[in-house]
């Protein structure tokens, strides 16, 4: 296992590389073009910088999230190969300076949804949140508004104003899209890139839900152990794999998560490690890392890691913003730091006494 931070780059994060290279046993970030918009085109010059600016710190890029994929691809509309093609010069681009990691979802309109971004805890740290009730209470229409509201100027990845300004047109295009078709178009994608990922021993990692069931009507697919399993057995090549993200997956407490990793097991690319406090069905307020903090066992987690012999990058996940910290949601430095401190103490002592 390799310990890893994500990092926006220079413009969007409130965090520098020199901080994160400071953080003890931080080896790489994952990082991503943040300007780029789902179908453009990333070209090798890009790459290279991105790359450059990472070593010059010290640190590795050890993989992209995301390269995000255009809806045409998620909802199999006539315009799909051309973003595919597009989409495997982005791998190309990526695979040419040595970068073999890629960290993508398949969730149809909106990314990861939390109905607050901010909620204080008794602590005085704040946590996102989300509550199945609240986000009832508001028209898809108008989430990417409420979104906008609670994030206090900070871009959100996955909500970019782009995206926001198209709302409606995003939903229509998922019009006729139920799960059946959704799960095809992302097979349909996957047999496509297989080449390029292959040449260049690129690794495709498909980021849960997030939360792991239907948000406003919308298919999702990427919630559980069977689905999963079901991915991965539809294009069955080690480049089609997961990013075992333990705070999506979670958000559902029916999902056992040691055992998701060990039936993964191998084609498992990449780690979000993180916990939750889970308040009653549809309700869930994000936590510190610590276990007993929230309702999940990190230990047990992290064992299961162990046990599959993992190697790939881990991030911590979602932090919580404490001393004063202002930063994007969920990203700021110092609970993160935290959080890898803790999974790396558990892995040293799997590594030393937990044969
Ligand atoms: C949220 C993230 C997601 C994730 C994408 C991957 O914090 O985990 O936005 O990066 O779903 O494409």
């Amino acid at each position: 296992m390799k310990m890893t931070l994500r990092w926006f780059g220079p413009k969007a994060d409130t965090v520098s590389l020199k901080h994160i290279r400071q953080i003890p046993g931080v080896v790489g970030v994952i990082s991503t073009l943040f300007d780029k918009q789902p179908g453009e085109l990333w070209t090798s010059a890009e790459v290279r910088a991105l790359k450059a600016e990472v070593e010059a710190a010290g640190l590795e890029l050890s993989g992209i999230e995301s390269v995000n994929i255009h809806d045409s691809i998620k909802t199999g509309a006539a315009e799909r190969d051309k973003h595919i093609e597009t989409y495997i010069k982005c791998l190309t681009a990526l695979g040419e300076e040595g970068i073999n990691l890629v960290c993508y979802n398949f969730m149809p309109v909106f990314d990861w949804t939390r109905s607050d971004l901010a909620k204080e805890r008794s602590d005085g740290s704040f946590v996102l949140s989300y509550d199945q009730a609240e986000i009832d209470k508001i028209d898809p229409l108008e989430i990417f508004a409420s979104i906008e509201k609670m994030n206090d100027g900070h871009m959100l990845p996955g909500w970019e104003p782009e995206r926001m300004a198209r709302i409606e047109e995003l939903f229509a295009m998922y019009k006729d899209v139920d799960e059946e078709k959704l799960f095809e178009n992302l097979a349909y994608f996957l047999k496509a890139i297989g080449g390029v990922c292959e040449k260049y021993g690129i690794n495709m990692a498909i980021h849960p839900d997030d939360p792991a069931w239907p948000v406003f009507g919308l298919p999702r697919i990427v919630t559980n152990q069977a689905n999963l399993q079901r991915l991965i057995s539809a294009v069955d090549k080690p480049y089609n794999g997961v990013t075992l993200c333990t705070g999506s997956l979670g958000s559902n407490p029916k999902n056992d998560i040691p055992a998701i990793i060990r039936s993964l097991g191998s084609r498992i690319h990449f780690g979000h490690v993180r916990n939750l406090i889970h308040h009653r069905e549809g309700a869930f307020d994000e936590a510190a890392h610590l276990s007993s903090d929230g309702s999940m066992d990190m230990a047990a987690i992290m064992k299961a890691f162990h046990d599959i012999g993992f190697t790939g990058p881990i991030r911590p996940d979602h932090g919580r913003m404490i001393w004063e910290e202002q930063a994007m949601p969920g990203y700021g430095l110092y609970d993160r730091a935290l959080g890898a401190q803790y999974l790396l103490g558990i892995w040293e002592a799997l590594e030393k006494y937990g044969k």
